[in-house]
């Protein structure tokens, strides 16, 4: 038998006045003045304060709590209202102080402390708001393709051969034989094309890259689509303008105190996305470059800006040189592809296209690569099976919240970052 619970929560006391509750949550903050001492409580909705005549309980702060007392009127009190005549009971005792102060407005600490605390630190509201965010994010990317009639697939994390570039792959040992942690789901989001038509997956990929920036981590939560039956690439950056804006709308819906407190800017996302050419970008950038530098993307955001009102760019049709075998080229200019990067904020944020989908087409384009047919087997069974032209994209979670939010590195988005130098908690 489930007992219903009698907890109210820190943001439900305005509608209880006059009432006798209980709460729990941790101490937040604990302040003895001379005649009454405030305490203040945080839980998942947000603080509530209670008021003890006299000196109150002496315990320090993030100390496990339930109390229960009067929910009174005060208009000085934060929402309107306070718990008075509160008896207090002790779930959980501290063996240790936090490494920060939880109760201040912002955490003045060093990255390293935060993320080496990150089980207590992530509780302070500022540094929680950002995966609330995160959080919203990823119901909206669901909830928009849910109504595109997509169907959500998990898939494999270790796998037998790369699947983005030979580079930046982890070895394992799979009972004896070598295996991979995966650069990316992209091999069998393809696959499941085949049998769904329309599917995406929000899970993590690993890549074992050696850069110690602020917008690379060796783990990392990759917010994946394909879908068939496309004419090209431009109706996958279509399905991709919906899936933003979803996440938008979802942020501000599912998370609006996070957005409040952080007093983020959200996007507006135009109904059609401005787009440029990969040469085109480069004759404006007057450069000749194969990729596009971290500065490049950088200048072409502000140009975006400045010449469209839009935050987001679609920089298309990346040379084919760069990009992994799987991509489809475009008609009438082989040398550059059928794909996008999508820029937001000055940063690359999602990358997508049109795929190759004819058996024959793959043969041809790893023998143009020099790479052996065998590790691919599994993979080019689909094609030789009949697969639909498709396309997809793949949007990286950790620096999406990071550009919304205007965080300057992605570790700070990230729970538990996994990079060149951390590998705990
Ligand atoms: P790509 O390798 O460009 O494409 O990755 C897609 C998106 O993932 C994010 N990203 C990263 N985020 C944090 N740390 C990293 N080391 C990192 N690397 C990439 C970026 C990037 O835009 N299979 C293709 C996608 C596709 O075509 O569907 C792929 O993985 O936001």
């Amino acid at each position: 038998m489930i007992h219903p619970t009698t907890r109210v929560l820190a943001a439900e006391l305005p509608g209880h006045v006059g009432e006798s509750v209980e709460i729990s949550g941790w101490l937040h903050r604990r302040r003895a003045l001379k005649s009454v001492t405030f305490l203040v409580i945080r839980d998942r909705s947000g603080l509530a304060q209670v008021v003890a005549t006299g000196a109150g309980p002496d315990l320090p702060e993030e100390t496990v709590l339930r109390i229960r007392g009067t929910v009174t009127a005060n208009p000085q009190a934060p929402a309107g209202v306070e718990l008075t005549s509160p008896t207090v009971e002790v779930l959980s005792s501290l063996a240790e102080a936090p490494p920060v102060s939880l109760f201040r407005p912002t955490v003045e600490a060093a990255l390293p402390v935060i993320l080496d605390g990150a089980p207590v630190t992530l509780r302070h509201p500022r540094l929680s708001a950002l995966h609330r965010i995160t959080a919203a994010s990823v119901g909206g990317f669901r909830a928009t393709l849910d109504g595109l009639g997509f169907t959500e697939i998990q898939t494999p994390k270790v796998v037998s051969s790369a699947t983005e570039s030979g580079a930046n792959v982890f070895a394992l040992d799979w009972f004896g034989r070598p295996a991979y942690l995966a650069q990316s789901p992209q091999f069998f989001k393809q696959a499941m094309v085949g049998v769904f038509e329309r599917v995406y997956e929000t899970g993590p990929v690993f890549r074992a890259e050696p850069h110690d920036t602020a917008r690379h981590l060796a783990q990392y939560t990759s917010l994946d689509a394909e879908l068939g039956f496309i004419t090209d690439h431009r109706e996958v950056m279509a399905v991709l303008r919906e899936v933003v804006a979803g996440m938008v709308a979802s942020v501000a819906e599912r998370s609006g105190a996070a957005v409040d407190l952080l007093e983020v800017k959200l996007p507006e996302v135009p109904a059609e996305i401005p787009q440029l050419h990969f040469a085109e970008a480069m004759r404006l950038l007057g450069v000749d470059e194969p990729d596009l530098a971290p500065a490049h993307e950088r200048w072409l955001s502000e140009w975006a800006l400045r010449e469209h009102g839009s935050e987001f760019l679609f920089v298309v049709g990346y040379p084919m040189r760069k990009r992994p075998f799987y991509t489809h080229p475009e008609p009438g200019r082989p040398e550059y592809s059928n794909s996008f990067d999508l820029l937001f904020r000055g940063l690359e944020l999602v990358t997508g296209g049109q795929r190759l989908h004819r058996h024959e087409d793959y043969l041809a384009a790893l023998a143009a690569r020099g790479e052996p047919v065998q590790p691919y087997e599994g993979y080019l069974r689909s094609f030789a099976h009949g697969m639909p032209p498709h396309g997809g994209f793949a949007l990286g979670l950790e620096r999406w919240t990071a550009r919304l939010t205007g965080t300057d590195n992605i570790r700070r988005t990230t729970l538990f970052p996994r990079d060149l130098h951390r590998l705990t908690p």
